[in-house]
């Protein structure tokens, strides 16, 4: 909104509790109704919003929810990508024999590195392949290759990007960080004994989702459509973080960590680290840090000036995402 930007936000479900929470934090967003299973709901909020660019964040994004229900994960964070590719479709008139014109709608899919699982090689890169290891690794996977699909077959302008783990103050608690550093708080405060946990050995390349948000925003900027890489390259295990934040507290976390058989997954990715080497060649990354209040959507649309003005038309879509 800083760039000029209108922003556009979808909202699902009647009498939706996260709605207002939305408007104290992001008042300035206008709010759309619909929902990533429901084609003919994002069909009417892409022909309302006419963005010029569209940012599909939206996904059930809390990885061991995915075993516990597949199908829905299949739903939302798989075939939610083919009814958002479908609504910008048919919305801009596009068929096997009609290609985009000019001014065509830019879609940006937000794909993992989960979709990287058990790693073939390691840093990984947008050529390494594929081998997810839960449900909504499989969903994002499909996503991926879809998005990339209905850039070949029809010409449009859509662009994956596989983002690395990315946090900030904002990221649900049930995410490991959080998980860390609320736990640490609550016990540093008296309020807690223990912190109990699952697989301390599994390593992460964690971002800061600020940058993130505006490698994306970049790579819909980009002359021609191409998928990204987006990480840090270095690798830290979850020990190293429980290390890192008991002692920031001054705590020792043997005294704390309790291992619970409840946070293994039922398949693991042991270890993960990203090659972001084409995108710092094409200068594709987040210009510094911010102060963490922007909180990225579930679908983000951007449109370009006309007539002099910078206009940007951004749409926001939340399906199952918690709103923290
Ligand atoms: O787990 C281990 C856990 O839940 C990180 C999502 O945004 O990033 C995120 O997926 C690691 C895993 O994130 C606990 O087994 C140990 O190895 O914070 P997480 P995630 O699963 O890596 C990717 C890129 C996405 O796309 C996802 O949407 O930490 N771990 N003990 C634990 N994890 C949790 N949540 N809770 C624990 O108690």
């Amino acid at each position: 909104m800083a760039q000029g930007y209108e922003v556009w936000g979808l909202v699902r479900g009647q009498a939706n509790p996260r709605v207002r929470r939305v408007r104290e934090l992001l008042g300035e967003v206008h709010l759309v109704r619909g929902d990533l299973l429901d084609q003919g709901s994002l069909i009417s909020a892409v022909e309302r919003v006419q963005p010029d660019e569209v940012y599909n964040l939206a996904a059930i994004s809390y990885v061991p929810m995915s075993w516990q229900q597949a199908e829905l994960t299949g739903e939302v964070t798989g075939l939610g990508v083919l009814r958002v590719l479908e609504a910008i479709r048919v919305c801009s008139g596009i068929s096997a024999s009609r290609s985009p014109g000019h001014a065509q709608i830019r879609f940006y899919q937000a794909s993992s590195s989960e979709m990287f699982g058990k790693v073939r090689e390691s840093p990984q890169t947008e050529q390494t392949p594929f081998h997810p290891r839960s449900p909504y690794g499989v969903a994002k996977a499909y996503g991926h290759h879809l998005t990339q699909n209905y850039r070949e077959s029809y010409g449009m302008f859509a662009v994956s990007g596989i983002l690395f783990n990315h946090e900030s103050p904002r990221r649900g608690a049930e995410f490991v960080t959080r998980k860390v550093s609320l736990g640490v708080a609550k016990i540093k405060l008296g309020f807690e004994r223990q912190l109990r946990l699952g697989n301390l050995g599994a390593s992460r390349d964690w971002g800061f989702a600020g940058d993130y948000v505006r490698a994306m925003h970049l790579m819909l900027g980009m002359d021609q459509p191409s998928d990204y890489i987006v990480g840090t390259g270095v690798t830290h295990s979850v020990g190293d973080l429980v290390d890192l934040a008991f002692g920031v507290a001054g705590l020792d976390w043997r005294d704390h960590v309790v291992t619970d058989a409840a946070f293994i997954r039922p398949a693991e990715v042991d270890r993960l680290c990203a090659n972001p080497a084409k995108a710092a060649e094409d200068r594709v990354r987040g210009a510094g840090h911010d102060d963490g209040r922007g909180r990225p959507g579930a679908v983000v649309g951007v449109r370009r000036a006309r007539g002099g003005l910078v206009r940007l038309r951004r749409v926001v879509a939340r399906a199952r995402v918690p709103i923290t």
